[in-house]
């Protein structure tokens, strides 16, 4: 008979104010684990990109290509997020980089306060990159910072091009966009050059990579473009760090 004469509207009401602030706590409390893993990356010069896909589109294989290629050149360390196993993280150490696994139980995506944990049995892992896998979710993984410098999406060939328009948040929270398994394009319905176009309606300024953790195909221009981000972030450090140095210069020469 409530919703006849309307009196559960009120507590509908309040019910959804509490669910709002909840949800605006929840938010902010992330956010604040998030600006404290950030400043520990900028101090220690780490490179943290945040790999966020549907389950299956091969983050974790692309990762592994990337450390072959990587160990031995560059610092690099993994977090691993998937709701039960280590089977990403065995995969991972099977490189011989060094992986921490986080379990999110019923959790569908990782959040800054699990991270800045994981970030403790990573150990002293500076002047590098760090890869966070996210839990395998084109949805939730897009609402929470974790600090890192960039989320990279991964789409896989056999999702659909019209992914970018189902799942905008994603797409739009995103600096690069990885189009992988490339070598299955043949057998497979997908518009690559759409795909693209759609991401951009999102995201006009996202970067696109179209590769094959399988066979290799595209894999350099990945390569790439890490060493170059880790570049631009070691250049940005350094300026910083003249700044701080020509500021206390400054204060020493007025004391
Ligand atoms: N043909 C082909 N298969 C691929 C490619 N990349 C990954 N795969 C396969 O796709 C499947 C899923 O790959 P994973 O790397 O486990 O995917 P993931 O995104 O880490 O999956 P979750 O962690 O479960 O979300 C595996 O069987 C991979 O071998 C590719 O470029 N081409
Ligand atoms: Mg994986």
């Amino acid at each position: 008979m409530c919703g006849v004469c309307g009196c559960n509207e009120v507590s509908e009401q309040t019910q959804e104010r509490r669910h709002l602030k909840m949800e605006l706590d929840l938010f902010s409390l992330n956010n604040r684990h998030a600006e404290a893993n950030r400043a520990h990356f900028e101090h220690s010069s780490l490179l943290v990109l945040n790999l966020v896909s549907s389950p299956g589109a091969g983050k974790t294989r692309l990762l592994e290509e990337t450390l072959m290629a990587q160990l031995g050149c560059i610092e690099v360390g993994v977090i691993e997020g998937d709701q039960q196993t280590t089977r990403d993280a065995d995969r991972i150490r099977e490189t011989g980089a060094h992986a921490v696994q986080i379990n999110t139980g019923s959790a569908c995506h990782l959040d800054a306060h699990m991270v800045s944990h994981a970030l403790d049995d990573l150990g002293m892992l500076r002047n590098g990159i760090l890869y966070i896998e996210n839990v395998g979710n084109l949805v939730c993984p897009a609402n929470f910072d974790l600090g890192e410098a960039a989320k990279v999406v991964i789409l896989s060939v056999t999702e659909g091009d019209d992914k970018p328009l189902k799942y905008p948040d994603m797409f739009a929270a995103s600096k690069m966009m990885v189009i992988n398994k490339i070598d299955l394009l043949p057998h497979v319905d997908f518009d690559v050059a759409q795909c693209i176009a759609n991401a951009r309606l999102i995201n006009p300024d996202i970067e696109v990579l179209e590769l094959s953790a399988q066979t290799g195909a595209g894999l350099q221009g990945w390569l790439d473009w890490l060493e170059e981000s880790y570049q631009a972030l070691v250049a940005d450090r350094i300026n910083q760090l003249q700044e701080e140095l020509e500021t206390l210069q400054r204060q020493f020469d007025q004391e």
